[in-house]
């Protein structure tokens, strides 16, 4: 089933979202199938569960676009360990449609998390995976890309989604 995206103005994406307490559950996996698809047919590399209206820590993330049916990724209750190096690159976000910035994130992380059925696992990502994650895991924690970039360009992005909104472009 296809999960409607909410738009950035929605207090649910500044909101720290709450742990998954209950796993196994049909009800989970169903979730996690429906965030893939949602994300795929919004042609997304990632998808957290705010951005689907939903304040609990999971997300789920494809860096082959659906190439590759082993880089499927769900991550709930997710930890970074570790964060090593640096990259810019440019992102955008499925909530913030039609804008792209370069953000700077750690090259390689760590990261600790439960699987659909409660199983703790850790695994390491680096480049445009791991660029993707702490993308997600900010939206976790309430946060966009928009705070990694600098005040100007922020205020302009701000200005820029304030008049589409009045003019009822947005959302
Ligand atoms: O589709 C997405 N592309 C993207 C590009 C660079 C860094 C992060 C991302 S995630 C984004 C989808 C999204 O909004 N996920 O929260
Ligand atoms: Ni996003």
């Amino acid at each position: 089933m296809l999960l409607r995206i909410v738009k950035y103005g929605d207090p649910v994406l500044e909101t720290v979202a709450e742990p998954v307490t209950e796993f196994g559950t049909a009800e989970l996996k169903q979730l996690v199938e429906d965030m893939f698809e949602t994300m795929y047919a919004n042609k997304g590399i990632g998808l957290a569960a705010p951005q689907v209206n939903l304040s609990k820590r999971l997300f789920v993330c494809d860096v082959s676009a659906g190439e590759d049916p082993g880089a499927k990724l769900a991550l709930i209750n997710p930890e970074i360990l570790v964060k090593e190096g640096r990259q810019v690159g440019e992102e955008g976000c499925l909530s913030i449609p039609g804008f792209r910035e370069d953000v700077a994130r750690a090259y390689r992380i760590r990261v600790r998390a439960q699987n659909t059925d409660g199983e703790f696992f850790e695994m390491e990502a680096e480049d445009l995976k791991s660029r993707c994650i702490q993308h997600e895991y900010d939206h976790l924690n309430g946060i966009l890309f928009l705070a990694h970039l600098s005040h100007l360009k922020r205020d302009l992005i701000r200005r820029k989604i304030r008049k589409l909104v009045k003019s009822g472009e947005w959302e």
